[in-house]
This record gives structure tokens, C-alpha cells and sequence, in this order.
């Protein structure tokens, strides 16, 4: 276990490596409770840093022996590993470990998972493996021999040799520690092929157990389309003669984008119409490009230190999200985007968890990977091709993989490149990187003498350590509609600079309907008053789709607003809006089924909370639930007949089109469950022949309170199926009734098929009750308690994971004084464990704030 004193560390304080390192070879004896790791390492010194001190990273290593140019030797062992006295010259370092990989549950370094060894080396999880410089910035030659008794045994780069008992590997591309991989298990592949735009062929495999051969075809498509799409977009191309995808069960977050040898979680990338949903095939076919784009963005450029981590991370989660434009619909991406950016990265921004993008410190590196690095992160990088244009980012781009490739860069090197395009000073855009706080943007209008005027003002919440923050750049994209829907000029970019700054348009007959911030074109709280006769008006008029859409949800928002704290009934205007909206056969179905989504609970919190009040879950609830059924009932017709039109009678297929339509018949399923009980959910779960169906059907019957049937007959089919089975779990949760739902989590917390050492299914249960704010918000506390027992028996085995959950509490400031103060008991039981992990007392120490 890591030691639990939480020592800082500082971006201000980087130091060049005192070596580098030439080349490494590195022999693996795999057995589960003994593995002995054998390295031979070639060191230069660093004439950046000439006589530092020699000190390699380790941790949880038994050292057997180690050697300095042949001669046996006994170094110091230190806190972080140990350090020896070494000559002022090139020199070769040897050593042998021994690990135990089966007893390794935190899923970091090697370890084995249902039998099968593999590793997760990001962020610094090969100084588990064996004693060496594990930071970024130290890129080297990897040539691997693996022995044990597997049938497959595989690492990075491309095959040298192999034979009984063995197989080597040799990776051409310098890289550091953390892209290093190894699996062995008993592997079954789906193989593909792809030529690259040069001519060569390249081998691919999707890596699998025996029995899940079946689920690759769609992830191996999604790996052929994301090659051709990187060079296509990106004139990116792939550099190995093989691409290995290993599918793993147990693995703490979705994919690992190691050298030529990427690991997935299961639920990331096994596909099939009978066992996964049309999001998770959306979802699927995102990961794998995200971990394929990283080989350029992440792999042959990587990161300095960890601070850069979005130098990689936003940048890749910007790519993945032009490729899903493309391959699907771009403003149904933009809008889903969007949905996950204010409930998973404002919601962080505005707590006591708010980070930079690049953050200045940090005690566990694995804390950082948040919504505030990826999410946050790319939309940097879209403001930052809005601002320059598309023309200028791709020169951008181009230039820096010529000037960096093989670098371990900065965020500096990465503005400089659009420095040097564009001859901008970004001074001001850098700002983004380094101050926290989601910007709220006030605007208001007026109108006179053919002059329309808008006035904004920015100001930048204080966030931990942040009280004072200076305006940033903020790109508006701004279009205006006449009142009878037309666009008057083309939508354009403004450039707030200022805190306070008005823009002008000039000769207009009459005054415009403003749609400001199309395209969601800054992460920014919009402040506008307006009414809801022009929320409908964007409504139904808006040209931009994303603005469309937000006009909905903000008449949405403000009608349930409005039922919380005034008492008032559900908003007509709203009403008709969205029935306009639902039956509007020009629209995409996909685009129709967003339009009909409501804001979520925690979303109305964050609202109420943003307006002073402190929110009640269960008034949320009740609200959203008086809306839906008021919604239901408004719309019987229009319901039944949009889930008559949207039946798909073709064969399954996960694309946009077919999901689109089975997202907005859905939606009206859910409707008509209101009027009719579960009659037609029923016969949709009897007739499903594929799990959108199915679980969608399965969803309506749990909330009407029919599913008793269902829920058993489900389990009953997909019981040997993990991921299947992972859905079972949390949708019995997510669909229970918020006075049900601590209960119900705690007896699946019981079933037999409930392990704390997947993560999967951890997530599934007590995960699910985090996300369900009214049930996990009980007055009485009982779901905090629930989720603190978890994570206190969770944390000595998995420490990442139970970090990562701790979020869950980070909105205890918006709650009651009774809340407060049943959470920070919760949290203050968690702190006293005796022997906590480094991740979680780190978390539970800022989330206390
Ligand atoms: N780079 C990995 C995440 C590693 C997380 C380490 N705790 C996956 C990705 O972003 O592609
Ligand atoms: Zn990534």
C-alpha cells in the first residue's frame, strides 16, 4: 500500500531527469505469486543536470539482486525507491525484482485478472513493476521477453521471437514508462487488417477471452475507420507493423492507450446487438478511437510532466470528438458533449474539488484524471480553433507534430505553435490552463435606431487557492434571427477580452432575436434574463441546432425552476414548445429525443444552488416527476404516434440513424408507460430481439413498478454474461423509487454476484446510488453511510477507484445543515481509517475543503 503522508508536489518545482535512458530490456519469469522482473538498463547522464544524484523509482518490490556494469551491488533503499552512487559516465544498471501479481487488487503495475496477467502503468504504476526513472519525461527503447506457461503473451511494439514457454518484443519508439504494457492469458483474436496511406500493411487484433470472439467485429470497425480518420484529418499514420487491443474485466477506468498493445476495459470495447446498447456502441467506438488517436497525442508526443497531463488528454478528447462528428451527427455530439460537460466537469469547477485545466499541485497524480483534464481540457482546444480558424489550427497542429515528435512537451510548446501560426499573443488564452472556476457570462441587450447592442460582463467564481480571477479570452459565437425566424447576417465570432464588453451590429430594420453562444463555443455559465416567448421562439426557429436545443432546456429549467421554488404548475410554454419540437419531421429523431430530455436532478441542484437556495432532492424529484407526468399526459397523441413511426423493422444496426430513431420511440415509451402502466413497455421487453430495446422496456416497467417480472427473467438470460449482468445491477438502482433506492443497492451489496474487486460492478451498484441524487440524498442519511462503508472496505484493496467515488460528496456544501453535517461525518469516519490510501485521503481531505 502507498504510504498516507500527504507530500505535495509542485509544477513550479521541475527538474530535468539526472539520466536518461539509452535503452531497456526487461525479462518477465510470469507466475501468479512470484514474478521476478529481470531489467538491464543502458543510463546516460543528463548534460542538462550534470552530477545530480542517480534515484530510480520503486514501489511494493522485493529486490533480489542488482548489478552496476556487471558488478554486484547493494543500493540505498529509499521512500521512493532507492538510489546508489554511480559513475560520470554511461553505464549499465541490472536488476531483479520479485512481484506478486495475484496479489495486486488495485489494478496498477501487474497484475491478473480472471487468469490473465496485465498492467496499468499510467500514471506511475511501473515502478511497480521494477525499479526505474518513471516519469514522462524519460523516453526510452523497450525490448521485452516474456516466459511463462500462457498461450498468448504479448507487449509492446512488434514480435522478434517466440517459442515454448517464451515470446519477445521490441517496441522501436522511444516511450516512457507509463505506455508500457504486457499481457499473458489464455487469448483468443478477432484479426483485421489495414493498409496505411504509405502502403504498409499493418496486422490487427482485438485480443479477447474464449467466448467473447463474438463482441469484436464492431470494435475492430470502429479501429479501421479511427486509422483511416487520423490520417485523412490529421495526416497522422500509424508507425507499427501491429495493433494489438486486449479486452480486460478487471480495469479501473475505460482503456489504456500503451504503445501498439492498448488495453481496454471490457465494457469498452465488446460489442454485440443482443448484449450492448446504442450508447454503448456510440461510447465503444469513441474509446477506441480516443486510445488509437493517443499514439500520435499522447505516445510519440508526450507529456513533460504530469501537470501537462491535458496536453495529451484535452487534445485527444477533442480528436475523438471530431471523429464521432463525423462518423454520426455533429450537433447530436455537441449537445450530448455538453450534457456531460456541466454535469461532470461545472459541477467539479464549481466545488471544492476545482482544479486548473493544468494544475499547479497535486499529492496523487490519479486524482487528476477528472472531467476538469479531459472534458474541460478539450474544450480549450476547440476555443482555441474557433478563435484561429480552421485553417490556422491545422497548420498549427501540423507544426507542432513536426517540431515535437519524440518530445515529452509542455503546454507551452503546444501555444507556441499557434504563437508561431498566427502571430497571436495567447498570454490571455493561457489563462484558461491555469485558472479554475467556471466564467459566468452576463449579457444584456439594446436596441435603438437600427443599432443592436450586446453587453456582456465575465467574472470568474474564486475556487481553492484562486480567489482573484482576471478576464479571459472568451469566443462568442453570436448569430441574429429576424422575428420571423430568418438569420439576418452569418453567425459571428465575437472576442471578449474585457470584463466588460459590448459589440455592435448596425443598420438593422427592426430589432433581432439574439442566439448567443452558438455551438456552446466557451465553457461558461450564459446569464440572460429573457422570457419564455423567446426561448420558444429559438426554439423553433434557432438555425444553429446546439442553441435550439438549449433554448428547450432553458424554458425546461426555468418552468421547473419555478414549480420548486414558487409552487407553480407545469409550464405551458414549455408544453407546447416541445410538442412542436417532438413532431417536427424535419428534425432528426436524435435531435428530437435530446430536445424531450430534461435537465437532471443534479443539474436543477447546481441551479438552485447557483441562485442562492438550497436544494431539496426530493422537491427536485418531485417536480421533475410532476413535469414528466404533466408531459405525458399533454403528449398521449403525439407519444403513440412517434413510437409507431420510429420502429426500426431492419436488421439491427448501432448507426446513428437506427439509434436516433429507437432514442426518440423510447423516449415516447417512456411517456406512454406513464398513461398505460407498462402494457406496451411489456410487450417491447417480450418482442426485443437487442438491449436498447430490452433495457429501454426494462427501464419503463422499474419505473412504473412493474418490473419484478422482467428484473427476474433478465437475470435469468444474461446471468453469465458480466457485462450484462453490470447493467442489472444499476438499473434496479438508477429505477427505483428515491425512498427505495439506499435499500435496494444495499441487497444487491448482498447478491451472490456482487464483488468489490471489479470495478465494474462496484460502480454498478454504489456508483448507481451516487448518480441517483433523491435516493442517495435520503434525509436520513443512510446513503452516505451505505457509500462510506463501501469505500472504507474498499480502499485498502483498490485505492484508485475508491478515490474516484469519493466525488460523489463533492456538492455537500449545497445541502441543508443537517446534510452537511450527516456528510462530513461520513467523511471524517472515511479520514480516520486507520492506514487510508494516499488517493482517498487526498480526496476526502480537499472535498472537505
Ligand atoms: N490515459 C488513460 C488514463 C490513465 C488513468 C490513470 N489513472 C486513458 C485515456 O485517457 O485514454
Ligand atoms: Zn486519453
Amino acid at each position: 500500500m502507498k504510504d498516507a503522508s500527504p507530500r505535495a508536489i509542485h509544477l513550479a518545482d521541475y527538474n530535468p531527469p539526472s539520466h536518461l535512458v539509452e535503452e531497456v530490456h526487461l525479462t518477465f519469469r510470469l507466475d501468479p505469486e512470484a514474478t521476478r522482473v529481470i531489467s538491464r538498463i543502458r543510463f546516460v547522464p543528463n548534460p542538462a543536470t550534470t552530477g545530480a544524484a542517480f534515484e530510480l523509482h520503486g514501489e511494493g518490490l522485493k529486490l533480489i539482486w542488482a548489478k552496476l556494469d556487471g558488478a554486484e551491488m547493494s543500493p540505498t533503499l529509499t521512500d521512493m525507491g532507492l538510489t546508489c552512487a554511480v559513475p560520470d559516465q554511461p553505464f549499465t544498471w541490472e536488476a531483479e525484482v520479485e512481484i506478486a501479481p495475484a496479489q495486486n487488487t488495485a489494478l496498477e503495475g501487474l497484475y491478473m485478472s480472471n487468469g490473465m496477467y496485465c498492467t496499468q502503468c499510467e500514471a506511475e504504476g511501473f515502478r511497480k513493476i521494477t525499479y526505474y526513472p518513471d516519469r514522462p519525461d524519460v523516453m526510452s527503447i523497450f525490448t521485452v521477453r516474456v516466459e511463462g506457461d500462457a498461450p498468448i503473451m504479448l507487449s509492446n511494439g512488434n514480435p522478434t521471437a517466440s517459442g515454448e514457454g517464451f515470446a519477445e518484443w521490441h517496441d522501436p519508439w522511444p516511450k516512457p514508462a507509463y505506455l508500457f504494457a504486457l499481457v499473458a492469458g489464455d487469448l483468443v483474436n478477432h484479426p483485421g487488417q489495414f493498409t496505411t496511406m504509405s502502403g504498409r500493411e499493418v496486422e490487427l487484433n482485438i485480443w479477447v477471452r474464449p467466448g467473447d470472439e463474438g463482441k469484436c467485429a464492431f470494435g475492430m470497425q470502429a479501429l479501421i475507420d479511427s486509422m483511416r480518420w487520423d490520417e485523412q484529418v490529421y495526416g497522422r499514420e500509424y508507425d507499427l507493423d501491429l495493433f494489438n487491443i486486449v479486452a480486460v474485466d478487471d480495469f479501473n477506468m475505460g482503456a489504456m492507450e500503451n504503445k501498439g498493445l492498448n488495453i481496454f476495459n471490457s465494457s469498452c470495447v465488446l460489442a454485440s446487438p443482443e448484449t450492448s446498447t446504442d450508447t454503448n456502441f456510440e461510447r465503444i467506438e469513441a474509446i477506441i478511437a480516443h486510445e488509437y488517436f493517443h499514439n500520435w497525442t499522447g505516445n510519440r508526443i508526450t507529456c513533460r510532466d504530469w501537470f501537462q497531463l491535458c496536453l495529451k488528454e484535452g487534445l485527444t478528447v477533442f480528436r475523438d470528438a471530431e471523429f464521432t462528428s463525423d462518423m454520426r451527427s455533429a450537433p447530436v455530439k455537441r449537445i450530448e458533449d455538453v450534457i456531460a460537460l456541466r454535469a461532470r466537469q461545472f459541477r467539479e469547477d464549481n466545488g471544492p474539488l476545482a482544479h486548473p485545466v493544468r494544475p499547479a499541485s497535486f499529492v496523487e497524480i490519479n486524482n487528476f484524471y477528472t472531467a476538469t483534464i479531459y472534458e474541460k481540457g478539450a474544450e480549450l482546444i476547440g476555443m482555441l480553433k474557433t478563435l484561429v480558424g480552421d485553417t490556422a489550427y491545422a497548420k498549427a497542429l501540423a507544426l507542432y507534430f513536426e517540431r515535437h515528435d519524440g518530445d515529452a512537451a509542455t503546454i507551452e510548446d503546444w501555444l507556441q505553435v499557434f504563437e508561431d501560426v498566427t502571430g497571436r499573443d495567447l498570454t490571455q488564452f493561457k489563462r484558461w490552463y491555469e485558472d479554475a472556476g467556471t466564467p459566468r457570462l452576463k449579457v444584456t441587450e439594446d436596441y435603438a435606431d437600427g443599432r443592436f447592442t450586446l453587453h456582456f460582463e465575465q467574472e470568474t467564481p474564486r475556487t481553492p487557492g484562486q480567489p482573484d480571477k482576471p478576464p479571459r479570452v472568451i469566443p462568442i459565437k453570436v448569430g441574429l434571427l429576424s422575428a420571423t425566424g430568418d438569420e439576418i447576417e452569418p453567425t459571428r465570432v465575437l472576442e471578449m477580452t474585457e470584463t466588460r464588453q459590448s459589440f455592435v451590429w448596425d443598420d438593422l430594420a427592426a430589432k433581432p432575436v439574439p442566439s448567443i453562444l452558438r455551438g456552446f463555443s466557451a465553457p461558461v455559465i450564459l446569464e440572460r434574463d429573457t422570457d419564455d416567448a423567446e426561448r420558444a421562439f429559438l426554439m423553433a426557429h434557432d438555425t444553429d441546432p446546439f442553441n435550439k436545443w438549449e433554448a428547450g432546456r432553458a424554458l425546461a429549467l426555468g418552468g421547473l425552476l419555478a414549480m420548486i421554488l414558487e409552487g407553480a404548475t407545469p409550464d405551458q410554454s414549455y408544453l407546447d414548445a416541445v410538442q412542436t419540437v417532438a413532431r417536427d419531421e424535419a428534425l432528426d429523431p436524435a435531435f428530437r429525443a435530446l430536445a424531450l430530455g430534461l435537465p437532471s436532478q443534479d443539474d436543477l441542484a447546481q441551479a438552485l444552488h447557483d441562485r442562492g437556495t438550497t436544494p431539496d432532492p426530493q422537491a427536485i424529484w418531485d417536480a421533475l416527476e410532476t413535469l414528466r407526468q404533466a408531459r405525458a399526459q399533454a403528449m398521449q397523441d403525439t407519444a403513440t404516434r412517434l413510437y409507431a413511426q420510429h420502429q426500426v423493422t431492419e436488421p439491427y444496426r448501432p448507426d446513428a440513424t437506427q439509434s436516433g430513431a429507437r432514442a426518440l420511440a423510447n423516449t415516447a415509451l417512456g411517456m406512454i408507460t406513464r398513461l398505460d402502466g407498462g402494457a406496451q413497455a411489456q410487450r417491447q421487453y417480450d418482442g426485443a430481439d437487442n438491449m436498447t430495446q430490452q433495457l429501454a422496456a426494462l427501464s419503463c416497467l422499474l419505473q412504473a413498478g412493474k418490473g419484478e417480472a422482467a428484473q427476474a427473467a433478465f437475470y435469468a438470460q444474461w446471468q453469465s454474461d458480466r457485462l450484462v449482468i453490470d447493467k442489472w445491477f444499476s438499473l434496479q438502482v438508477i429505477n427505483a423509487d428515491p425512498v427505495q433506492a439506499v435499500a435496494v443497492a444495499k441487497s444487491l451489496t448482498q447478491h451472490a454476484d456482487f464483488t468489490m474487486k471489479n470495478p465494474n460492478r462496484f460502480r454498478a451498484t454504489l456508483g448507481a446510488l451516487a448518480m441517483s441524487p433523491a435516493g442517495f440524498h435520503r434525509a436520513d442519511g443512510a446513503g452516505y453511510t451505505l457509500l462510506a462503508d463501501w469505500l472504507i472496505k474498499l480502499d485498502p484493496l483498490n485505492p484508485q477507484t475508491t478515490a474516484r467515488m469519493c466525488s460523489a460528496f463533492e456538492t455537500w456544501r449545497r445541502y441543508d445543515t443537517t446534510r452537511q453535517g450527516l456528510i462530513t461525518a461520513e467523511l471524517d469516519r472515511i479520514l480516520a481509517v486507520p492506514g487510508l490510501s494516499r488517493d482517498t485521503s487526498e480526496m476526502v481531505t480537499r472535498i472537505k475543503g
